[in-house]
């Protein structure tokens, strides 16, 4: 099984790109609904509750694990890494290097939460890879709750949206990485008010591709993973609307554990 967490529905962003790149494979989800947001938690709640979801996951048959999550991943990746003997993926560093893909001038604009922002994980990677990059981050924290809401296109989310983005309109950035795996299901109203000639990097699908690449390389992981089209959702807190939204996120019936 491919486990996969995040604090709620953010992370089936990441589920729905799995199913796109590697079809049939198992996937275990877990979205930890009863302690979200994660995004204005102290560093060590987060780092808590990722540690906690990574044991979840290996104790039910994750064989690897995704971190769909930046908040948690820009935090606690290491420790999670160093805690676990399996194979472990997070959002944000596939999101870097598919920004620093895209044409220069690489100046490049990232909206996330609080904890991601405050973090400064993605301008400290950017810059490491690039140290001529301009980085623009901007924390939208509002976007989170209004997903889960199910609030996708109402005129106060786009009121909100457009608010949260108007720093970045005038800065000439070339790419916007959505540095929350919640943010791609608001992709549309964010590319429509940041504006055209602006490439959007989701960061919740660019893990998809890095997972896929590393199983062609390590096929002795590859073999560990079972591939019955089995996918199985655990939240913490059992909510109609993580199922609604899981329903039409990914096009299948989904049934809560
Ligand atoms: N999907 C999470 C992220 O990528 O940061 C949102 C975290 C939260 O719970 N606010």
């Amino acid at each position: 099984m491919i486990g996969i967490f995040d604090s709620g529905i953010g992370g089936l962003t990441t589920v729905r790109a799995i199913m796109q790149k590697l079809p049939g494979y198992d996937i275990l989800y877990y979205g930890d609904t009863a302690r979200m947001p994660y995004g204005s938690k102290s560093p060590a709640t987060v780092q808590q509750y990722a540690m906690e979801n990574s044991r979840f996951l290996l104790e039910n048959g994750a064989k690897i694990i995704i971190i769909a999550c930046n908040s948690a991943a820009s935090i606690a990746v290491d420790a999670v890494k160093a805690s676990f003997d399996l194979p472990v993926f997070e959002v944000v560093d596939p999101a870097v290097e598919a920004a620093l893909a895209t044409p220069l001038p690489h100046r490049i604009g990232v909206i996330g939460t609080r904890a991601t922002i405050t973090s400064g994980i993605y301008e400290k990677k950017i810059k490491a890879l690039n140290p001529d990059a301009t980085v623009h981050s901007l924390p939208c924290p509002l976007l989170v709750p209004l997903v889960e809401e199910g609030w996708l296109d109402t005129p106060e989310t786009t009121r909100i949206i457009k608010k949260y983005l108007h720093p970045l309109k005038t800065r000439q950035i070339r790419s916007l990485i959505l540095g929350c795996t919640h943010y791609p299901i608001l992709e549309k109203p964010i590319a429509k008010k940041i504006g055209k000639g602006v490439r959007i990097i989701n960061s919740g699908s660019c893990v998809a591709d890095t997972v896929a690449r590393y199983l062609k390389e390590h096929p002795e992981t590859d073999t560990l993973l079972t591939k019955n089209h089995n996918h199985r959702f655990y939240v913490s807190d059992i909510t109609e609307q993580f199922e609604k939204s899981a329903k039409t996120m990914l096009q299948e019936s989904v049934s809560l554990s």
